[in-house]
Parts: structure tokens; C-alpha cells; sequence
């Protein structure tokens, strides 16, 4: 949240709104938002609820709550909202007077409907981090059989007496 909210009432006010998961927060999510926020005054964030992700065929780690007060930190965001469905966005960009939606290039094209109440951008990826792969590494580490593990760490710990 801004350290000084602007005054919104003000019709100059460019609202740009997004939505995503931001399961497993990471430096993708933090590029998006702040490229977001350099394109208006004011940032609005669409956080899926969990009910939606199942929708979506989406199991979060983090329960919404959690996500939603994480993304609520990021400076740039101005206001986060549940995303409880697909259809919520026409209402929203009406409702928030919205002038730009933008999204991750993954979604190419399938939010052009919007385009006849507010300016439509899909913007490049962060290259080489997504949730997916963040949570098949810990699945790959946690599926290391535990007297192995111990075994690692107590090289490491041999290691690092060496090194001091
Ligand atoms: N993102 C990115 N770079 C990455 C990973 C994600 O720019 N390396 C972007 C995505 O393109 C998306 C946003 O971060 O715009 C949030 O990504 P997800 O949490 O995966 O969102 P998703 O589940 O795709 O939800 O109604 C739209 C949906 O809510 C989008």
C-alpha cells in the first residue's frame, strides 16, 4: 500500500487493474506489479480467492488471506480485491473506472472482450521463475529421502569446519 494514497475522486486518475494467483510470491509477481504501476496512478490487484483457483483447477499454497495481505504490502498496489469469478471484470473496470487491464502475456488474447470498456495489455514474463517450477523444486526436495538429507548436511557441516 502507498505510503500517500492519491485522492482517487479525482477524474484525471488513471486506475490500472490486474489479477492474478500470486501463490508462492515471487520476483515475477513483484516485476509485473511494478510495471503496472509505472502505467497509471493508481494499481488495483484482483487476488483469486481459493474457491476461484479450484475453479480455475488451480491448489494454492498460500490460502487467500495470506496472498492478499502480501500483495496489499507491495508499495505500488493502491487496492487489492477478491477475484471470486470470470465475469467480475466488466463490473470491475466499470466500478473502479478503470483505464488500463493488463496481464501476463500467458493470457494473450483472452481478455480482449475488455477491450471495448478499457485499454487491454498483455505484458512479457519474467523469464525463467513461475510458481509451478518453484513448487516442483520443493516437491523434488522434500521427496529426498530423509537419511539422505542428514547425510548432506552433515558434509556441509564438515565443510564449512574446514573452511573456518
Ligand atoms: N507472471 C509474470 N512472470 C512470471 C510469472 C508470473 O509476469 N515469471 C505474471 C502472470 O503472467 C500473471 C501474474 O504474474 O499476470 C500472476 O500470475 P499467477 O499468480 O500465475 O496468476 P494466474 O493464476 O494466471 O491468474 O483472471 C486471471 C487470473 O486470475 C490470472
Amino acid at each position: 500500500m502507498k505510503q500517500n494514497p492519491i485522492d482517487i475522486s479525482h477524474e484525471s486518475v488513471k486506475t490500472v487493474i490486474t489479477y492474478g494467483t500470486f501463490d508462492m510470491f515471487h520476483i515475477g509477481h513483484l516485476n509485473l506489479l511494478k510495471r503496472l504501476s509505472e502505467r497509471g496512478d493508481r494499481l488495483i490487484v484482483g487476488v483469486s480467492t481459493d474457491e476461484f483457483n479450484l475453479l480455475k483447477g488451480k491448489k494454492t499454497l498460500i490460502p487467500y488471506d495470506q496472498r492478499a495481505k502480501i500483495v496489499e504490502a507491495i508499495d505500488c498496489v493502491d487496492l487489492v480485491i477478491p477475484e471470486n469469478d470470470w465475469e467480475q471484470k466488466v463490473r470491475d473496470v466499470q466500478e473502479y473506472n478503470v483505464v488500463t487491464f493488463a496481464i501476463g502475456e500467458d493470457w494473450k488474447g483472452e481478455f480482449d472482450f475488455l477491450q471495448e470498456h478499457c485499454e487491454v495489455l498483455y505484458l512479457e514474463r519474467t523469464k525463467d521463475i513461475s510458481t509451478t517450477d518453484l513448487k516442483r523444486s520443493l516437491k523434488r526436495f522434500l521427496s529426498i529421502p530423509h537419511e539422505d538429507l542428514i547425510k548432506a548436511f552433515e558434509v556441509l557441516e564438515l565443510l564449512r569446519r574446514d573452511l573456518e
